[in-house]
This record gives structure tokens, C-alpha cells and sequence, in this order.
């Protein structure tokens, strides 16, 4: 389940990609949407006996952990002789320590699963299955958990079918959430519905993580020469392989979905739309707005506020980004634009591998307000060097911006740099926690306790605890620098940090940032 305190706004992209494509080869799908619905154990149970499946598909990102869990034990309980296959970014993150948790699953699929669940399904089908010839699966081998080898990634992404949007609850569920409170035109969209236009960013953020689907993944063998283990981006190792649709694929897609659905907003779901207008030379978001307005599709307002077309919207980059291609894109109907400023501290900035900095997250939220779109930005806290004054420096662009905000905690999701970096110490964060809550290990622990990071979960700042954190937030939301003057002699007293040093237990170079007094 995606943002249980939210309503359920996004058909999950892969699952509905998968579904199409297993249908195409032949295969019988039915779809069962848990976060669209969010009904109780008993109706899950109804849905799971109401046929005999060969195989039972689960998805979802690492936050859906616990709800993967219960659900897995209910299909285990109910379709006995069924497969359990797991996918996505939770199992592929952690693929081993996945499989050992949930001992009900049968097999893994890792990473990127286009190409596999077809291979899989033909196997399952053939008289004698051996899965150990399907690429990009774990599975379990007598005692052990084995991966078969790597699968590569489509090379062409125009290759795939359009999502199965019909298997899901469009009508009942989706389009009720149309509405996206990021614009005038998000907040009034009716029949909204996604399309991812790329997979992949070229940047190389922390805290980010790329689902094993963009190159990102590597396979490494122990001293026997089996594949064992599953890394990711490390630091000195990237390896990325980003891939966009062709603008004829997006703009065909587009209108099909407006003759089909009669949509009147599409979103984005790309990680960074900005990347690949980069990577493809500017043209790609160019080629997007010209197809759009010869398909008939740029939108025009109504007097009652309502438009004829599609409005739109998607990720940008503060550094990639710029007033000529903003422009074009506002003219075109992009209504919203999301931000991951994450900081606007260049201390900060700099040891998180965004390649941005404040002068260019403010100049680019400008620059988005004059072309005529709504920027969103995203703002984090708690990085592993975050300070008083870092805090400050975030408060005093909330007020330059005239924004509200919340920022969301500083989180070590797995797959990312800092999960690498960090799990160490995350497990001495959740130390006892897995035998407390009966569960497998500290580290289930902690992936069970993974939300959308609105929430404290394991902390990576080296200068303050979560009570802290929570605290801090609370008091920069409500812009009560005062209280935060005083907070900060009691923590100096408390570490013995003498006024005039900076505000950290953290031995790092910080004089070549420059300091900016901030106060009420
Ligand atoms: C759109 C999006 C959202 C949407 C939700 C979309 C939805 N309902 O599906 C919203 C805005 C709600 C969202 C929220 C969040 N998101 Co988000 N999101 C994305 C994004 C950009 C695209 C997702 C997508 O559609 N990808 C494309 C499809 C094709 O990929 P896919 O679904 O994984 O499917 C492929 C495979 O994984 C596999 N597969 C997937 N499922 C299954 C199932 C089976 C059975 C099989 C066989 C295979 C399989 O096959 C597919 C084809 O290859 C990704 C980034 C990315 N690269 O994908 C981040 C991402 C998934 N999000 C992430 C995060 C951290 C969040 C938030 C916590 C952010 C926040 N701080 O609030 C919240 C989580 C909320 C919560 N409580 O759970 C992380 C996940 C980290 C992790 N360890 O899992 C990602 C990877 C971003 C990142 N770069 O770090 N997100
Ligand atoms: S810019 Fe966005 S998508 Fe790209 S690595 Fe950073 S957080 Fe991830």
C-alpha cells in the first residue's frame, strides 16, 4: 500500500506494464489493485478464492513492506498450491534478506521485469519448468536461495505495449483522486491519469535509489564463483543506462488516453524530466510540446475554469532546467513542476550528489513561477551534517520563496548510497526490535518501520537525535528562529561546543561555505 494517510492517487506503472505485456504473450491476467481498494482481510481472502491461479504477482516499493508481508501470508494460507512471486523495489533492494523473511514466497523477481515475466510464464507453462534458465530471478534451491543470471535491460523502450490501465479502477478509485493539490489546474483535474515518459536520472542523489532498473544493479560472486550478493551504486561506481520513450510513443500514448478516457490531466510519473531533455540535447521535451499541440491536445480554459485538453505536469531539476524550455513547456499546458530542492544550504548541498546549489534552486523556482508554471519543491532535513546554521539557511529560503512547508527526514531507503553507507548503524538504531516484534532480523525491523519519511525512522544525522529532529522541524515550520537560538546554547552546552565554532560534532572543512547571519 502506497501512503496509507493519502488517498490512493497513481495506478502502480509497473504492475500495469507487466499485465499488458503478459496479456499480449498469451497469458490470462487479472488484476487485484490492494492500494486502489484497501479492503480488509476478509475481502482479500474472497478475491484470492474466487479462482485457481498459477501464480500470484506482488509488488511494491520498500514502504510497502508490511503491507506485502500480511499479504503474503494470506495467499500462502489461502491458494496453497499457487506460486508467490514477488517483484519491485522491495525485493529487489534486499533480495536475499526478502526471500529469507518471507519464507512464503517462492521466487524473486529482480529488477527490471519486462522481458522476464514472459520468459517465466512460457517456463511455467512448458512440460518440464526449469526456472534456473529465466534471467533476473532468486529462487529457492533445497536449502539455499540461488539467482539465476542478470537480465539485461530493453534496450528500446517503445518496444512495450501501454499499460493494462483497464485491469484498475479507473472510474471507481482513480479519477475520484484526479485532483492534485500542486496547481490551480492539478487541484481541478478530473480524469487524471499517468504516463511514464523514461526510466532513469542521471544524477546521482544519496538517498535516491533506482529500483535496480537503470543499470544500477550489479551482480557479485564470492569466492566460489555463485553469484551471492546484489550491489548498488557505490561511491566511485556508478553505472547508469537512462532510456526515454520516443515523443511519437508519449504523444500517441497521450491521445489515446484522452479519445479512451477522456483525460483532462496526464502526470508525469518520469523521475527527472529534466535529465532527459539534457541527454537527448533539448530535444526531447521540445518534440513532447510540439506533438502535443499538434494533436490537438494544448489545453485552453473555459470561463467556468474548466479547459478543453490536457494539462500536465512532471519533475524538473533545479540545475538542468531553464527559462527558455520553462517557457515552451507552460505554453504547452504544464501546469506543475516538482522540485527536489531537498536544501538550500550549499554545504549541504554539496555532499549529496545533486549538482544544484541554493543560487540555483532559487533561480530555477523563479524562473518556473515567469514561465507560468507552479514549482513544488521538496525539502529534506536531518542530512548526515546538518546544523543550526544549515537549518537556518533552509528557514530563511522558505521565507525568500514565500513558501509553506514540511519537510520530510533524511532517509536511508534500501538501494540507496546512504543504505550502504549507513546500515551499520541503522542496525544498531533497530537493535531487538526484530525479536520485540517477532520478526526475522533487526533489518526486517527496520524495513517494516519505512513510511514515506514524513515519519522519523532511522536517522543519519551526525549532529542531532530524532527527538531533535522532530522538535527542530516543528519550530522551523512555525518560523520561530528565537526558540531556535535557544535551543542551539543548550546543545552547545550539552556537547561542549563553545560560541563562535560552528554548531557541530561533525570534524569537516565547512569555512569555505560562506555564512550568511540568519535571525528573527
Ligand atoms: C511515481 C513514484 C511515486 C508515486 C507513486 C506511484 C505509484 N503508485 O506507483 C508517489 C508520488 C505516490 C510516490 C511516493 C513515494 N515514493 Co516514489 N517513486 C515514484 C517513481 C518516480 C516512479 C515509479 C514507477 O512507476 N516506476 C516505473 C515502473 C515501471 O517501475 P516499477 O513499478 O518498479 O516496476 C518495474 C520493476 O520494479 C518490476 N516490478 C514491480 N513490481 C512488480 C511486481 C511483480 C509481481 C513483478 C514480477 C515485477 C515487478 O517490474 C517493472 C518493470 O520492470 C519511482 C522512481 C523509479 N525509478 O521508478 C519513485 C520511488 C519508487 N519512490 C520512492 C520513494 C522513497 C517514495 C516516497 C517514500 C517519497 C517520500 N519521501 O514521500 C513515497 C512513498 C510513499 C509510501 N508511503 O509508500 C523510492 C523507493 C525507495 C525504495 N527503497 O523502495 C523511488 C525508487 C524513488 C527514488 N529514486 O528513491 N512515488
Ligand atoms: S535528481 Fe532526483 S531522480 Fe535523480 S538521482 Fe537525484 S533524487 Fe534521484
Amino acid at each position: 500500500m502506497v501512503r496509507e494517510e493519502e488517498d490512493p492517487k497513481h495506478i502502480p506503472m509497473g504492475i500495469a506494464q507487466l499485465a499488458s505485456i503478459a496479456i499480449n504473450a498469451g497469458h490470462q491476467v487479472q488484476v487485484y489493485d490492494q492500494n486502489a481498494w484497501r479492503k480488509d482481510d476478509a475481502i482479500v481472502k474472497e478475491i484470492l478464492i474466487s479462482d485457481e491461479w498459477d501464480v500470484v504477482g506482488i509488488g511494491g516499493i520498500t514502504t510497502a513492506y508490511a503491507s506485502i508481508k500480511k499479504i503474503v501470508k494470506l495467499v500462502s494460507r489461502c491458494c496453497p498450491k499457487t506460486l508467490i512471486a514477488l517483484g519491485g523495489g522491495v525485493l529487489t533492494s534486499l533480495p536475499k534478506e526478502t526471500m529469507k523473511w518471507l519464507p512464503e514466497v517462492d521466487l524473486g523477481f529482480v529488477g527490471e521485469s519486462y522481458k522476464t515475466i514472459v520468459d517465466l510464464l512460457n517456463a511455467l507453462d512448458s512440460e518440464n519448468p526449469n526456472l534456473e534458465n529465466v534471467k533476473g530471478l532468486i529462487l529457492r534451491k533445497n536449502d539455499k536461495i540461488i539467482f539465476t543470471p542478470q537480465r539485461e535491460l530493453l534496450h528500446n523502450l517503445d518496444e512495450l505495449p501501454y499499460p493494462a490501465y483497464d485491469l484498475f479502477p479507473i472510474q471507481e478509485v482513480y479519477f475520484k483522486n484526479s485532483a492534485m493539490m500542486y496547481s490551480e489546474e492539478g487541484m481541478l483535474a478530473t480524469r487524471r491519469m499517468d504516463i511514464n515518459g523514461s526510466l532513469g536520472c542521471s544524477l546521482v542523489c544519496k538517498f535516491c535509489y533506482h529500483l535496480g532498473i537503470i543499470g544500477d544493479m550489479r551482480y557479485e560472486k564470492n569466492e566460489n564463483g555463485e553469484v551471492d550478493r546484489i550491489a548498488f551504486d557505490e561511491e566511485g561506481s556508478f553505472t547508469r543506462n537512462i532510456r526515454f520513450h520516443s515523443t511519437d510513443y508519449i504523444i500517441n500514448q497521450a491521445v489515446y488516453l484522452k479519445k479512451k478516457y477522456d483525460v483532462n490531466f496526464i502526470y508525469f510519473l518520469d523521475e527527472n524530466f529534466m535529465t532527459m531533455d539534457v541527454y537527448s540535447k533539448r530535444t526531447w521535451l521540445k518534440g513532447i510540446c510540439k506533438g502535443w499541440k499538434e494533436a490537438g491536445l494544448v489545453p485552453k480554459k473555459k470561463k467556468d475554469g474548466t479547459w478543453d485538453g490536457v494539462y500536465w505536469s512532471g519533475t524538473s531539476h533545479a540545475t538542468l532546467c531553464n527559462p527558455e524550455i520553462l517557457k515552451i513547456m507552460a505554453e504547452h499546458g504544464c501546469s506543475h513542476l516538482v522540485y527536489g530542492y531537498e536544501h538550500f544550504d550549499d554545504r549541504i548541498l554539496k555532499t549529496i550528489g545533486k549538482g544544484s546549489n541554493r543560487k540555483t534552486n532559487l533561480r530555477s523556482f523563479f524562473w518556473t513561477l515567469k514561465a507560468g508554471i507552479r514549482p513544488i519543491p521538496n525539502q529534506i532535513i536531518g542530512f548526515p551534517t546538518e546544523d543550526f546554521d544549515s537549518l537556518r539557511m533552509q528557514m530563511k529560503a522558505w521565507d525568500d520563496l514565500g513558501i509553506v512547508t514540511k519537510p520530510h527526514f533524511a532517509t536511508p531507503y534500501p538501494g540507496s548510497l546512504w543504505f550502504t553507507e549507513y546500515r551499520n548503524e541503522i542496525l544498531d538504531q533497530y537493535k531487538g526490535q526484530g525479536k520485540k516484534f517477532g520478526l526475522s532480523d533487526d533489518l526486517e525491523a527496520y524495513v517494516m518501520d519505512l513510511g514515506d519519511a514524513s515519519r522519523v525512522s532511522a536517522v543519519i544525522s551526525r549532529n542531532f537525535n530524532a527527538v531533535e529532529l522532530i522538535g527542530l522541524r516543528e519550530m522551523m515550520m512555525h518560523k520561530q528562529y528565537d526558540k531556535i537560538d535557544q535551543y542551539e546554547k543548550e546543545w552547545r552546552q550539552k556537547h561542549g561546543i563553545k560560541p563562535g565554532q560552528p554548531s557541530t560534532l561533525v570534524d569537516e572543512d565547512i569555512s569555505k561555505f560562506k555564512k550568511i547571519k540568519i535571525s528573527a
